[in-house]
């Protein structure tokens, strides 16, 4: 019956084995016999492509037919991370797929791992944008992601001597299947130039930018596809091109050379993703990366409405914009611009509008990572833009003298222009002032939000304000990274917890049978082992999968504070040189993550973990006991091997500075403990895992607070603790550096004179409870028990909850469902 089911569409192991035959002759153009196994990889993609263009055609019908409103998601960053295995499990088609390719000779594992991963982002917020883009499509609603096609995604990481290298990624050497390039959805967007003022038919003053140059985005696009649905989505990734219009000038004028650099330099935006936590300074660049993405969004946004007929008025019946932090806030200005000077409308209804279109998600309370620009580079590169703003800003300066007349202060405090040195635009006030929800990523961060860094907007529209606890995506970070563990969910909670979390709770009744636990052992342990090969194969360094595997995986940060991970290592080192016959339960320590290429202490901090590493791993006396790891190039790919083998997470934020983090997610998921302080959605997990299991340390951010008014000398805790003088002792003495005294004393000298992040005011509370780690690890049953109940009771966290969320309060959306 099989073989008459279509190529292009059937599921069956027959169709899915014909196409893949198919696919390899006509589209990859290879003969089996000398195909090679990134020619097969290229043609089941194309196989998988081809079922998903068909939910997708049908989805896009639909949404259209039945006019639905629709979310789009503006972010300069996604981390989807490899699509094969996550399409084919969407798809339902994992295991036809598995004997499909085995029919060609090969293994299905074999053709996921020759994937290059779309690395479009930096870390937690990309990643956020794509659990949000799968739940989105899993649960019906109508919604595109739209942000940059990035030639070079983040820099690969190498490690040389302990240091990173940083190497580019050319994702797209290969060719990239999923794409398709959408050359006939293009549009033009301005840079630079003047403004001029002239008299429309009515007699009105209107607006004409004339930009000094111009360029062209073209869509690139992904689908998305929903688990275990028909509905499929659209991610639309632009790409910067030149304009032929532009460079005719120069070449009639026979200056072919000059037309040819300046097509190079149009190409030149979306040539590369830049790295956060760097300097901002001049990055004129990145201004208009951001500009083209949103313009082109915007403007497409624009012709799918009009396209249906309904007048702009309409447009925010039909759309909703959710801003992922400010790096797309230009939007707001943007969209004045287009209402205003191409459709003509007059100020009040346009701002109207735009009001009711856009929403806004902050990811971050540091003070020094608001976005700003310079009003100089600003004006040279988007002059009609910044006409606009700071017209948006008198009104808005209006409105507030009006309410708090006699504060000065406070109209100086929210204004859209920081005045008080060189002149810079507030991208977060832009965006709170355009838009009419302004939301946290975790319920500290929101509370933080709203007492600090966004307080007077609070006081304005308090209204406005509302927290959305961040979540992850049960399909790839549970399903596809740990498919032994899901399988013994499945068994005892019932399949149906990949499209509704919240049954994982029907594994609670089950963690107090013992008779299980072997199991749920042997499942973490071949993770561990799996790891324990992976790093091995990466580093040379072997490792005892049967030793506590003790990780911290995020970008690499003082506030996130892996040296306090590290001083513990230290501390811990020295304990059982002192006392050899110390009881303590063996552990591996691994760490993985990125510093950014400009970010000097980062970088210093990779280099420290593979100095102790380097001594801790040679050392005969600690054999058997500690190891220290660092996994190069952590992305997502290596995040799936990692979180499965994970015994413990490390969430050492302190606490106030991490917005939410949702690898501590990841990892419950994965039946890991955390030990971390009350920071970011930690406060949150510890609330739904129950405290007694979660290990908690340190000071809370009250605490922080006031140990800062009152004047924190981390030289005091220095002094009074033996324990860690000891520690950053042996770092300053030159133990982990072959005697060279100088290597971390940048390091050393920033712990005792000013600790921005408080590691001495923490250590020994963390000290303490990695003691309490070690004992709780030594009892393995109610170490299981307790691994249970953290996977039983960590569904609130996907993404699917938060998601709903959105839609409820924020989007107003309603799930469309489509029909094969
Ligand atoms: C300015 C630009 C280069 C830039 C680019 C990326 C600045 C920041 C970022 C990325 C920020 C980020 O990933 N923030 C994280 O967002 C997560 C999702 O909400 C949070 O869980 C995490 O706490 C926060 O640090």
């Amino acid at each position: 019956l099989t073989e008459h089911e279509p190529t292009r569409t059937g599921l069956s192991v027959d169709a899915l084995h014909r196409a893949l035959l198919d696919n390899l002759f006509y589209v990859v153009g290879r003969f089996p016999a000398v195909a090679t196994r990134q020619d097969y990889y290229r043609a089941l993609a194309f196989t998988v492509r081809d079922r998903l263009l068909h939910r997708w055609l049908r989805t896009v019908q639909t949404y259209k037919e039945e006019r639905s409103r629709t979310v789009c998601y503006l972010s300069a960053e996604y981390l989807p991370g490899p699509q094969l295995g996550h399409n084919l499990l969407a798809l339902g088609i994992f295991d036809n797929t598995r004997e499909a390719v085995r029919r060609v000779g090969l293994e299905l594992d074999d053709l996921i791992e020759e994937e290059a991963e779309p690395g479009l982002g930096n870390g937690g917020l990309g990643r956020l944008a794509a659990c949000y883009l799968d739940s989105l499509a899993t649960l019906q609603r109508p919604a595109i992601g739209y942000g940059l096609r990035y030639e070079f995604g983040i820099f690969r990481q190498r490690i040389d001597n302990g240091w990173q290298v940083e190497v580019s990624d050319s994702w797209l050497r290969d060719g990239n299947p999923w794409e398709l390039r959408r050359p006939h959805i293009a549009f033009e967007i301005g840079l630079g130039g003047h403004t001029e003022r002239y008299l429309d038919h009515h007699g009105h003053t209107r607006v004409r930018w004339v930009p000094g140059e111009t360029i062209r985005g073209v869509a690139h696009d992904t689908a998305i596809p929903g688990y275990g649905v028909f509905n499929s989505n659209l991610l639309r990734l632009w790409a910067a091109e030149a304009t032929e219009s532009f460079d005719f000038g120069s070449f009639n004028a026979g200056d072919y050379q000059g037309a040819v650099r300046r097509k190079i330099r149009s190409e030149t935006i979306s040539r590369v993703l830049y790295p956060n936590d760097e300097p901002e300074t001049g990055k004129r660049l990145r201004l208009i990366q951001g500009y083209l993405f949103v313009s082109c969004s915007l403007q497409d946004m624009l012709r799918i409405h009009l396209a249906g007929g309904e007048g702009l008025d309409r447009f925010p019946q039909r759309f909703v914009v959710q801003l992922n932090d400010t790096h797309p806030a230009i939007a707001v200005a943007e969209l004045m611009r287009l209402l205003l000077d191409k459709h003509g409308m007059e100020w009040e209804s346009a701002w109207d509008l735009t009001r009711r279109t856009f929403a806004y998600t902050n990811h971050t309370l540091l003070p020094e990572a608001l976005e700003k620009w310079s009003l100089t580079l600003f004006e040279e590169t988007l002059p009609r833009h910044l006409e606009i703003i700071l017209e948006i800003n008198q009104y808005f300066l209006d409105e507030v003298r009006m309410r708090f007349p006699h504060d000065e202060a406070l109209t100086t405090r929210l204004s859209l222009i920081d005045e008080t040195g060189p002149r810079y635009v507030r991208m977060a006030h832009l965006a709170c002032v355009g838009s009419f929800s302004i939301n946290g990523v975790a319920r500290l961060h929101t509370a933080l939000l709203a007492d600090t860094v966004l307080r007077d907007f609070h006081t304005l529209w308090p209204e406005r304000f509302n927290n959305k606890t961040n979540g992850i995506s049960p399909r790839r970070f549970g399903n596809l990274s740990n498919p032994d563990l899901c399988a013994l969910l499945s068994r005892v909670a019932g399949p149906g917890w990949a499209a509704d979390a919240e049954r994982l709770r029907l594994l609670e009744p089950h963690a107090h049978r013992r008779e299980i636990y072997p199991e749920w052992r042997r499942i973490k342990l071949e993770r561990k082992r799996a790891l324990a090969r992976y790093v091995a194969d990466q580093t040379g360094i072997v490792v005892d999968p049967e030793s506590m595997f003790d990780i911290q995986v995020k970008r690499i940060h003082e506030y996130k504070r892996q040296h306090l991970n590290v001083l513990h290592i230290i501390a811990l080192y020295s304990r059982i040189k002192m006392d050899p016959t110390l009881d303590a339960a063996p552990r591996t320590f691994v760490f993985g993550g990125k510093a950014a290429p400009g970010y000097k202490m980062a970088k210093l901090i990779i280099k420290l973990i593979h100095s102790v590493g380097e001594v801790v791993n040679r050392d005969p006396a600690v054999r058997d006991r500690l190891r220290v790891v660092f996994v190069p190039d952590f992305n997502v790919k290596v995040a799936q091997r990692i979180y499965p083998a994970a015994d413990l997470s490390e969430q050492i934020s302190l606490a106030g500075m991490e917005a939410s983090g949702t690898g501590n997610m990841k990892f419950a998921l994965n039946g890991a403990l955390t030990i971390g302080t009350l920071d970011g959605a930690n406060v949150e997990i510890r609330e739904e895992v129950g405290a007694e299991n979660f290990f908690l340390f340190g000071l809370t951010s009250a605490e922080v607070q006031a140990r800062k008014r009152s004047g924190y000398c981390p030289y005091d805790c220095y002094r009074e603790n033996p324990v860690l003088r000891e520690a950053i002792d042996l770092l300053a003495d030159g133990l982990f550096s072959h005697g060279d005294r100088a290597l971390f004393r940048p390091l050393v000298d920033h712990l005792l004179q000013q600790d921005d992040y408080m590691l001495l005011a923490d250590f020994q509370s963390y000290i303490d409870c990695q003691d309490r780690v070690d004992r709780a690890f030594r009892d393995a049953d109610s170490w299981t028990r307790m691994s249970m109940l953290n996977v039983a009771r960590i569904g609130r966290f996907s993404s699917d909850r938060v998601v709903q969320e959105y839609c409820r309060e924020i989007w107003r959306l309603e799930p469309v469902t489509i029909r094969p």
